[in-house]
This record gives C-alpha cells, sequence and structure tokens, in this order.
C-alpha cells in the first residue's frame, strides 16, 4: 500500500495516464475510486459468531471519497501529492455527486452506524435500497420550493453491481432484486458493506413534470425515488412495495449467508442480529417468519427465533408518523404474509386483552410498531428523554407487558466525517493540544478543559471559527451567489422542515427583530440566520414557511436601514455536503423544537462538536447536552416536555388567546400579510401561514415565542461583548461531545442488544 506522498504520486500518475498538472479531476477522482476501492477490498474480514444487519429505508451516505481516503489512512498523502501538481481537494471533491439516499436524521444515523461498526472492527453490513433519485433535488423559484429529480448514479459512484439477485413477489408477480454493494470503510478498522437492492428494469422515462411520475408501473418506477409522495393511494401502495423489495431480498440474503457461515437456521440468532431502523423495514418480521417456515421450521418456532434475532429502533413520537397500513393494501401486495401477519396478531392477542396493542385493529389497519414490538426482544428510543416518554405515554401500555424490551440508545455521529474530514483545522489544534487518542476515542476529548483559561489557546479556537466562516461565505458565493459577513454572528438552523421543528418560530423571531431595528434598538452585532431545509413536495404548511422565510429575506434585502444589520439566508438544496460547509462555521445553534416532539437531534451534537452553541429547548438530546456542558454553557428556554404534555391532554391550549393579548406576537404575525410581504411574496401562502398561527398552531409556537427572544437576544449580546468567554463555552462545549460520538452509541448496542463476534 503507498502511504507517502511519493508512492501515491507514482500510482497515480500510471493510472491516470499523463503528468497530474495536465490530468482532469474527472481522471484523478476516477484513480482514486479504484485505489480505494481496491485498498477497502483488503480490509474485508470473514466474521465469526454473531454479525448485524442494520436494515432501513434510508442511508444519507453523503460523498465517500474523502471519507474513505481518511478512514484508509491515504487522505494525507493525496492531498499534498494534489497541492504540488497545483489541484485542491476540495475542487476534486466536487467531481462526486452526493447519494440522496435519506431525508434527514433517520438516514445519516444509520451512515454513521455503519461508520462506528466498521472503526470498532465489528461485523455489521447494511440493508436498503437503491434509489436512482433519492431525494429530490430543490430549487428555490420566486421564493417557491419546486422539486426536480437528482440523478446522483453514474460513473462516480461507489455502489458495485454484483451478479446476485434474489427472486421477490410483489402482487403476485415475481421481479428480480439484484444486489449492489458499496464499501463502508472503517477509521483504521475493517471493511463493510451496505447492500442496496435494486430491479434491472427501472426507466427514468416514465418520469413527467418535475419528480412526477407513474406511479403503478412497478417495474419501471420502483426504486425511482426515496419515499415517493403519499398523499395518494398509489403512492402510499408504492411504499409498500419498496418496503417489501428491500425485505424480502434482505432477509433471503441473511439466511444465505447464515447457512454458508454454517447455521442450521435453528441456530439462526447465534449468526445474526437485525436491527429494524424505524417501522419502514418491519415487514422483515413476517417474512423471514415466512421464509423459514418454508424451509420446514414450525410457525412457533419461527416467530421466536425472528424475535430473538430482531430489535427494533423508534425513531418518533409523532402519531402520524407511526406507520399503519389499511389491511386490503398488505393483501393486494403481500398477500403471502398475511396469513404470518393474522397468527402473530392471534399469539399477540392471546398474550394481553389489551386492544390498544393489536397488531391487526377492529378498523383493519395493520400497526406496524405494534408486531415490532411484539416480536423483537429489544425496542429503544434514541435519548433519554424520548425513550422515558416511549415508556410513561406513547408505548405505555406496551412497556407494562415487556418493561425488560424497553431501553435508550442516546443518538451519537461519527466524529471521521463531523470534525476530522469537515474541520481540518480544529481536528489539528486539539491534536496539538491533547494528541490524537480522541479520533479513536472520543471520551478523551475531555482533556481540552485544561486549556478552558489559556488565552492563547481560546485566540487559536476562535481564529479558526472565523476562517471557517470566510470559508463558508466563500463556498457560498461560488455556489448560491450570495455575500454574506463573515464578521456578524451566525445563527443556523438546518434540518428537514417540520412544524414541529419550528422553523416559523425562527421566522417570528427574525420579524421581530426586523420591527426592533426599525425603531432604533439594533442588535449588539450584526446577525446573519441561515437556515436549511428540505420539505416533502407534499407537506403545504411547510412549504409556505419555506416561502416566508425567503420573502422576508428578500424585504429585508432589498431595506438597507435594516439589512446593515439583519441578513436572512436560506440554502437552497441542503444536504450532507452542504452541512459539512455550514455547521464549522456556525456560531449559534438552533434547535428549537417543542418539547417532547424531537426525539433526539443529531445536528445539534454536530454544531457542538464543532464550537457553536446551542440555543434550545429541553427537548430530545438537548437535555443531555445541557447536562452535559452545565447550564452556563448553552442557552435554554421555553416549556418543559411535561407541561407540553400536560397542555396538549388539556387540549387547552388556545393560539388566538396569545395571539389577542401580545403585542409582539400580535405584531410579528401580521406582517406575514403586510404590503412590505406581499410585494414581494404570494399572498395565498403567507395567508394560509398566518392562519395556521392564530387559529391552529398546533406545536405552541407562541406560547415559547417571549422566551425564545429573551435568550436569543441574551446569546447575541454575549458573543458581541464577551467573545472571550464565548470562546471558552465554545471549548467546554467541544471537551463534552465525546459522549455523542457514534462510536459510543455502538458499543452500547453492541453490548446491550446485538453481542457481535468479531
Ligand atoms: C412514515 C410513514 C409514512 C410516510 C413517511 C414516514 C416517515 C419517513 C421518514 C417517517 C419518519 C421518517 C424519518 C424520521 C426521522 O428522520 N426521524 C429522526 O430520527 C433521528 C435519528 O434518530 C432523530 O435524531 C430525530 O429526532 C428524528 O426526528
Amino acid at each position: 500500500m503507498m502511504k507517502t506522498k511519493n508512492e501515491m504520486e507514482k500510482v497515480l500518475t500510471e493510472m491516470c495516464g499523463s503528468n497530474l498538472e495536465t490530468c482532469s479531476y474527472e481522471s484523478i477522482y476516477t484513480a482514486l475510486l479504484k485505489i480505494a476501492e481496491k485498498e477497502s477490498e483488503r480490509k474485508t474480514a470473514p466474521v465469526k459468531g454473531r454479525k448485524l444487519y442494520y436494515i432501513s429505508a434510508e442511508f444519507l451516505i453523503g460523498k465517500l471519497l474523502s471519507n474513505n481516503l481518511i478512514n484508509l489512512g491515504l487522505y494525507d498523502s493525496v492531498k499534498d501529492c494534489l497541492e504540488d501538481h497545483g489541484k485542491s481537494m476540495a475542487e476534486l471533491e466536487e467531481v462526486e455527486p452526493e447519494p440522496s439516499l435519506g431525508n434527514g436524521g433517520l438516514g445519516r444515523l444509520a451512515a454513521c452506524f455503519l461508520d462506528s461498526l466498521a472503526t470498532l472492527n465489528l461485523p455489521g453490513d447494511g440493508i436498503g435500497l437503491r434509489y436512482h433519485c433519492g431525494l429530490f433535488h430543490q430549487n428555490f423559484k420566486n421564493q417557491l420550493q419546486s422539486e426536480t429529480p437528482d440523478f446522483w448514479m453514474g460513473d462516480h459512484d461507489w455502489a458495485q453491481m454484483t451478479e446476485k439477485t434474489y427472486p421477490v413477489s410483489l402482487a403476485g408477480k415475481e421481479y428480480q432484486a439484484r444486489l449492489y454493494q458499496i464499501a463502508v470503510t472503517g477509521y483504521e478498522g475493517r471493511t463493510n458493506h451496505l447492500n442496496l437492492f435494486d430491479l434491472d428494469t427501472i426507466d427514468p422515462s416514465v418520469i413527467g413534470e418535475g419528480i412526477s411520475f407513474d406511479k403503478t408501473d412497478i417495474e419501471k418506477n420502483l426504486t425511482l425515488f426515496l419515499y415517493p409522495d403519499d398523499s395518494d393511494d398509489a403512492g402510499r401502495l408504492l411504499r409498500i412495495y419498496q418496503q417489501y423489495l428491500m425485505v424480502s431480498a434482505g432477509a433471503q440474503l441473511i439466511l444465505e449467508e447464515c447457512e454458508e457461515r454454517g447455521s442450521n437456521l435453528h441456530d439462526l440468532a447465534d449468526y445474526a442480529a437485525i436491527q429494524i431502523n424505524d417501522t419502514h423495514p418491519s415487514m422483515v418480521i413476517p417474512e423471514l417468519i415466512r421464509l423459514l417456515c418454508e424451509k420446514g421450521i414450525e410457525f412457533e418456532e419461527a416467530a421466536e427465533i425472528v424475535t430473538k434475532v430482531c430489535a427494533y429502533t423508534n425513531h418518533t413520537i409523532l402519531a402520524e408518523a407511526l406507520e399503519k397500513w389499511p389491511r386490503s393494501y398488505l393483501e393486494q401486495v403481500v398477500p403471502q404474509l398475511m396469513p404470518v401477519i393474522e397468527k402473530l396478531d392471534e399469539i399477540a392477542r392471546a398474550r394481553t386483552s389489551d386492544e390498544s396493542t393489536a397488531i391487526i385493529d377492529r378498523n383493519q389497519m395493520i400497526h406496524m410498531a405494534h408486531m415490532d414490538i411484539h416480536f423483537t426482544h429489544s425496542t429503544n428510543g434514541v435519548a433519554a428523554l424520548h425513550t422515558e416518554i416511549l415508556k410513561n405515554s406513547e408505548l405505555h401500555n406496551f412497556y407494562q407487558m415487556y418493561p425488560e424490551k424497553f431501553n435508550n440508545k442516546t443518538n451519537g455521529i461519527t466524529f471521521r466525517r463531523w470534525l476530522l474530514k469537515c474541520n481540518p483545522e480544529l481536528t489539528e489544534l486539539i491534536e496539538n493540544l491533547i494528541g490524537s487518542g480522541f479520533k479513536k476515542d472520543a471520551a478523551e476529548l475531555e482533556k481540552l478543559m485544561e486549556f478552558a483559561d489559556d488565552e492563547t489557546v481560546l485566540k487559536k479556537l476562535a481564529a479558526i471559527k472565523h476562517d471557517n466562516k470566510k470559508a463558508f461565505a466563500d463556498w457560498l458565493k461560488h455556489t448560491q451567489n450570495i455575500t454574506v459577513n463573515p464578521d456578524s454572528i451566525f445563527t443556523i438552523q438546518s434540518k428537514r422542515l417540520h412544524e414541529y421543528k419550528r422553523q416559523q418560530l425562527n421566522l417570528l423571531y427574525l420579524i421581530h427583530q426586523y420591527f426592533e431595528i426599525k425603531a432604533g434598538n439594533t442588535p449588539e452585532v450584526p446577525v446573519t440566520a441561515i437556515f436549511g431545509a428540505k420539505a416533502a413536495p407534499a407537506y403545504t404548511i411547510a412549504k409556505d414557511i419555506i416561502h416566508a422565510i425567503l420573502t422576508l429575506s428578500k424585504v429585508i434585502e432589498n431595506d438597507p436601514e435594516v439589512s446593515r444589520w439583519l441578513q436572512v439566508v436560506f440554502i437552497e438544496n441542503y444536504n450532507v455536503t452542504a452541512a459539512e460547509k455550514m455547521i464549522p462555521a456556525c456560531d449559534l445553534s438552533e434547535q428549537i423544537s417543542l418539547a417532547s416532539k424531537e426525539a433526539s437531534g443529531t445536528g445539534n451534537m454536530k454544531f457542538m462538536l464543532n464550537g457553536a452553541l446551542t440555543l434550545g429547548t429541553m427537548d430530545g438530546a438537548n437535555v443531555e447536552i445541557a447536562d452535559a456542558v452545565g447550564e452556563g454553557n448553552i442557552y435554554i428556554f421555553g416549556q418543559s416536555s411535561a407541561q407540553v404534555i400536560r397542555r396538549y391532554q388539556h387540549g387547552d391550549y388556545c393560539a388566538r388567546e396569545w395571539y389577542e393579548t401580545d403585542a409582539n406576537i400580535r405584531r410579528a404575525i401580521q406582517f406575514l400579510t403586510s404590503e412590505e410581504m406581499l410585494s414581494c411574496g404570494q399572498e395565498e401562502n403567507l395567508r394560509r401561514l398566518q392562519n395556521e398561527l392564530i387559529g391552529k398552531d398546533w406545536f405552541q409556537t407562541l406560547p415559547d415565542f417571549n422566551a425564545y427572544v429573551v435568550r436569543k437576544e441574551q446569546a447575541i449580546a454575549d458573543y458581541a461583548h464577551h467573545p472571550m468567554d464565548w470562546t471558552r463555552r465554545t471549548l467546554i462545549n467541544i471537551s463534552q461531545a465525546g459522549f455523542f460520538s457514534s462510536d459510543r452509541t455502538i458499543a452500547e448496542y453492541n453490548e446491550d442488544i446485538w453481542h457481535l463476534g468479531k
């Protein structure tokens, strides 16, 4: 293997066929892709004992070149070698398309988990789908989101086609699911695989306007898009088709591998652990039982084996996201599973008289989460508060039945991508201060506490933040032609657009700020408010919120009096690549969901690790972040989850009362349909949002408004007046981020649930 710069240069020049100065980034990229593939292949290892299969409808893996080079120990030699020849890693990275195989947190978590598994030398593969267009590409025109297909596949992607296919029966017709594989490199660790299934017959010509397509032509459209619009029956049915293709091919692959390794299937649990990532892959339970029965195992035993093999992770407490399907849908798409599901329902019903835990309810709806809890041995939430809420309210009846199954696994992030890769300057500073042990043992970051009062270190840390802000500003200029001021405070809210995440609360604050500036109450330092978010194509209010923010951005831009102090920026097509640029540049991380609604959040951890302070509610993992850093090093505001839950139980929240009694709230909401806003935006969208906030406000934005304003103003004033103290507090945040490494999370899953072989 070539480790040195000169060795790398020799190999690359040979592969590219010419001097590196003159060859294109494409050819260098292709050569490096081959080198990395070969090197990762060398690090695959035979499996002893139990192997994990992480099955998930989403894997938001991001670009892989730099990540893999870092993990394989080749990054520095490549970078130095390219720089010698006048070439940059940044431009090289632009050649690679980002695979858009996920929506947000759940998919990105799956990707972080794969990285940690390989890094910890644990045998663990992913199982998912090879979506041709993945999640849509987001475009802004006239301050409105529109969607176009994102064709990410091609010569430059990492998925390798294999000869393996598995037969899958959909609506009585047999299809062949072909296996593709992406190598998953560990940091100085083993190589695992992400197994993605696809049909050979997919045909992008069925795509019409935007991302619309003929939803009934399964052979051509099955894996075209990630989670197609489920606002109609055809969309919902297509989701079931997709899920079954994934779980049926996945289950066959698992049984095949285990049998090859010597399993007689009765002992399957000694060979395989399956983690079900939310309910989307839940049909793997009846499918495995069906396959085991086909191979001669009795139903009861098959159900017991599957219970021992499988575990389930819940990622949400929003009732509307807990999948339940009409029986008729499953009868149509997967009739072979219905007898199995009916028997499972009978067994579950025999265990309790509690109708609320039934798999098939009286309205003939099939509850996927219920099947998961009855027929897996572990149900976990993704942050301490989330797990408590599951046990005490949402899944309380199940918790009473199976207290031993419930456990918490607080989410984490991989520090390789979210520190080493995205913030090399900070990585180097940390390494100079405490050595390189933190790269594999994140708890060592704690050693940074020693430097909390070291002014020289704090000055370096502040300089790195400023550099990252400039680099982000350059990127923004280059990609979206937007100019921002790196000397302003950067507040960032980046995550999927959802009412419970409350981008609308941030919006109301910005309107409030606009009025204050107009009245002469300027902030202590100019503010740049940055958003990144995609809205589900059929989620009207989410799109209205984007419209309102983009419109406000325009209004402010046209107003020199305000724009000196306040700028609002909405990043177009937020994705992993954009996140890697934005997160190291952030000063204030906005984690402002309605308490009790955000299961965990993982962006909050990425911002903290990169030296931002959090402005947040006591929700999800924010609670654990607050615990870790102490209340002086985080800005917490708003109602507690207990208060929120009580308000929902009493059903006595009335947005209109808040609107009528609070002048600041009224002023901000009224502004949505002001002359200024209507001159730049669409009345229909703005009025709909306004009506929603006054008439409903299901996620209780208004009761938290004043507390939010006060805390945010405090944060901005602290940033402006006590820069050294601000930086000291960011250092404390970095030093306490170790707990949020996905290496810790994976070690806990392994210790409590998987018990994998090495
Ligand atoms: C379900 C039914 C019908 C249509 C769509 C869906 C659906 C699709 C995607 C439901 C949920 C998702 C994605 C959920 C998700 O990303 N959850 C996030 O998971 C993160 C990792 O655990 C947490 O940090 C976040 O708090 C949580 O919101």
